[in-house]
């Protein structure tokens, strides 16, 4: 595929305007006035919201270049789902699927993330030119994970969860759920510290739906402060997940994952508004705007009087 032909193209289905103008690089050229946005793309056939759209690698790379273009910060690149119950990916595959998508989108100027938890296929990605590595797996899957992370110094998403995709569900158990999801991932984080990974490599993210009720959740939300008191960056993905399906729920029925957008964006300014670093989102322009707005907001001046 040619990168001339993509910009703001591509099917219509997502309009998406072109807002960038300047190529970015690496994590280092990112605004730092405020949260970043992550643009998701699952070049899967069985993510929740998107499964199937981009299995195709052409059709992947045009959409994390529309996404880039759309001013994505970073794009998250991932081949196998995390969706409850998902059929596991030969880790050869996932690296098949993703490494192309990677390739073309880093020549292309973009910051991406490789989601995988797989250490080969991280090295895969890595290797292809991703800027960081974001792990769903709450160090349950591959115990290689922090010397790889220690090895080649990049930034690593630890995000909290409890179980596998066939588990999870039944594992949301917690008396409290703050208290506990920080000291699980503090735990964790002291894995990656003893196998020589720096902590500003660390950015901690507590896994909503991941072993989560809605309500777990929404209490996770309201005190991300736990988290980002914690001296690292921290991650939210919230978008068009469940739980703000059964919180837009009609006539006893979840909002489709498309109509929970708006829902996203909210969530993405308080996010944004409580010092998060990054939000993981489907629909890039109205969280880009979501999280302008919570500067605005945060860092609001009383105006000056001329003369004064
Ligand atoms: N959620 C999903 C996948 N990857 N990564 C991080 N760090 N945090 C998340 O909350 C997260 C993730 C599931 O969403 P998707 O199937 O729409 O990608």
């Amino acid at each position: 595929m040619s990168l001339g032909a993509i910009p703001g193209t591509g099917p219509a289905t997502n309009p998406m305007p072109v807002i960038r103008k300047v190529k970015v690089r690496t994590l280092a050229d990112l605004p730092t006035d405020r949260t970043l946005v992550m643009g998701i793309l699952n070049v899967t056939e069985d993510s929740f919201s998107d499964g199937g759209k981009y299995a195709k690698t052409d059709d992947a790379i045009q959409h994390g270049l529309r996404m880039f273009y759309g001013g994505a910060d970073i794009i998250d690149v991932g081949g196998e789902s995390t969706r409850p119950g998902a059929a596991p990916v030969d880790p050869a595959q996932e690296a098949a699927r993703i490494v192309p998508v990677i390739a073309t989108l880093v020549k292309a100027g973009a910051v991406v993330s490789v989601d995988t938890m797989h250490t080969s296929t991280a090295r895969a990605a890595l290797d292809a030119g991703a800027h960081l590595v974001n792990d769903v797996s709450g160090l349950t899957h591959e115990a290689d994970m922090p010397a790889l992370i220690a090895e080649r110094g990049v930034p690593y998403v630890l995000m909290h969860r409890r179980g596998d995709a066939t588990s999870m569900t039944t594992e949301a158990d917690y008396a409290d759920v703050l208290t506990e999801v920080k000291a699980e991932l503090l735990a964790l984080r002291e894995c990656f510290i003893a196998a020589g990974v720096k902590p500003e490599q660390l950015i901690l993210d507590p896994g909503l739906g991941f072993a989560k009720e809605a309500g777990h959740n929404w209490e996770l939300l309201r005190g991300l402060q736990t988290f980002t008191e914690l001296g690292h960056r921290v991650l939210v993905g919230t978008s068009r997940k469940r739980f703000l399906g059964s919180l837009l729920r009609v006539d006893g029925k979840d909002a489709e994952p498309t109509a929970r957008d708006a829902a996203t964006a909210a969530t993405s300014a308080l996010a944004g508004a409580a010092g998060v670093w990054c939000v993981r989102v489907h629909d890039v322009g109205s969280n880009l705007d979501a999280v302008k707005t919570a500067t605005a907001w945060t860092t609001a001046r009383k105006p000056v009087k001329a003369g004064a």
